[in-house]
């Protein structure tokens, strides 16, 4: 059996792939275009392995996914690809209306026909697995009920409205067309691979490096964490037993402040690689607020517990100090990834294949 993948080389992606590959036989086929936030040296530890077949392109090719589906006939396909960075977002957003936007549609589009020509048991059994965020429910006041499967949709950044066009169309494709859909909407997501451009691996390196720490506004911001083990473990979950047609919230019930974020993050590296300087918390600056930021966002994930029993692993202290140690053990990871130096291994490593699909 085999599972397609998109954006497998991705934060969340990469973390999944290897999460999976550990506990199953199944091929899983890896389509990611290798933009700025992909990385194959995330995938260094598969390399060689037969369960793994990557192949560079981009989700906008119609012709590319559909000769994949023909070829590998999945009886899954799971999207992480998009672009995933608010910040960016809202200094270019036409790079999200492309991946999130127009590349869902051609997603959708390529599979639909190829699925229904499957014969009548495979048809039942497929499932189009869309990865989305809790960003599409707008945000909240610090007295509001955290938000449920049913909370109508607010987005408020360019990156949040394309992911929230990405939801509504892989609903439709159900409703309409009846192609079985799952849909989960996560918290934010931290753990290793994460891309130093994101708040808790851009504290950590920038701390490392003994840059200032940003803080953006007066940092009472609120985002409700998760590990990005446990997002794949209720990705698992409901791949394999949601109800067609269904979204799932999934969260860790960890909200905290973004200085809590960062105070956090200063004093777990004071302990494990202390500052020479004394304490990384000098280096906390507070910058301009980022443009329609969003005050808080919390997720109710008693739906996926309830029907599905999923609860995470990890809790945030033991999630956060497994990340910290993570980006002190990997100070090699960040600098090729700072530096774009993965790029000439990847080459190096998957020459022509990478180079076409
Ligand atoms: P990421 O930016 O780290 O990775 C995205 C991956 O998609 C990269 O490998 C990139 O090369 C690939 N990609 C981008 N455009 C592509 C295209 N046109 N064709 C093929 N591949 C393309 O993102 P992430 O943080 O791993 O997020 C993965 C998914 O999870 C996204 O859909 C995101 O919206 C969602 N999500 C993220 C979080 C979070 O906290 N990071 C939380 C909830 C949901
Ligand atoms: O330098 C910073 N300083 C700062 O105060 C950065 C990069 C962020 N922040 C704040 C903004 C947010 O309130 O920290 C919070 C977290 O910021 P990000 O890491 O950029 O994440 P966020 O905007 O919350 O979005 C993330 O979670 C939901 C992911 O990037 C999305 O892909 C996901 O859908």
């Amino acid at each position: 059996m085999t599972i397609l993948v998109t954006g497998g080389a991705g934060f969340i992606g990469s973390n999944f792939v290897l999460d999976w590959l550990r506990g199953s036989d199944e091929t899983v086929v890896n389509l990611d275009a290798l933009t700025y936030a992909g990385n194959l040296r995330n995938l260094a530890s598969l390399q060689g392995d037969a369960r793994h077949v990557f192949v560079k392109g981009d989700i906008c090719d119609r012709a590319l996914v559909g000769s994949l589906l023909q070829t590998h006939q999945p009886r899954a396909l799971l999207h992480f690809a998009a672009e995933s960075h608010v910040d960016r977002s809202i200094h270019g957003p036409g790079d999200f209306m492309r991946t999130n936007v127009e590349g869902t549609f051609a997603l959708l589009e390529s599979v639909r026909p190829w699925w229904l020509a499957l014969d009548s048991s495979a048809k039942e059994a497929f499932r189009f697995h869309h990865v989305s965020t809790d960003e599409v429910y707008g945000s909240l006041g610090m007295d509001d009920a955290a938000f449920h499967e049913a909370h109508p949709y607010q987005p408020n950044s360019p990156y949040s409205a394309s992911k929230a066009a990405s939801d509504h169309l892989v609903r439709a494709w159900h409703h309409t067309y009846g192609l079985p859909v799952l849909t989960t909407n996560c918290s934010n997501n931290y753990g290793p691979y994460h891309f130093p451009e994101k708040l808790i691996p851009l504290m950590i390196v920038n701390a490392l490096a003994g840059k200032a720490l940003p803080i953006y506004g007066d940092g009472l911001n609120v985002r409700d964490w998760l590990y990005v083990t446990d997002h794949c473990s209720a990705i698992r979950e409901v791949l394999a037993r949601g109800r067609v047609g269904e979204v799932y919230n999934v969260g860790g019930w960890n909200e905290k402040t973004n200085r809590e974020i960062v105070e956090t993050v200063c004093a777990l590296l004071d302990e494990l690689k202390p500052d020479p300087a004394g304490s990384y918390r000098r280096l906390i600056t507070f910058v301009k607020d980022r443009p329609g930021h969003d005050r808080r966002y919390a997720i109710d994930a008693r739906k996926l517990e309830r029907e599905l029993g999923w609860r995470p692993a990890e809790t945030f202290e033991t999630g956060i100090r497994k990340t910290v140690q993570w980006y002190l053990d990997h100070t090699d990871w960040v600098t090729e990834v700072q530096s774009g130096a993965y790029r000439d291994w990847v080459q190096a490593n998957y020459g022509e294949r990478a180079a076409t699909a």
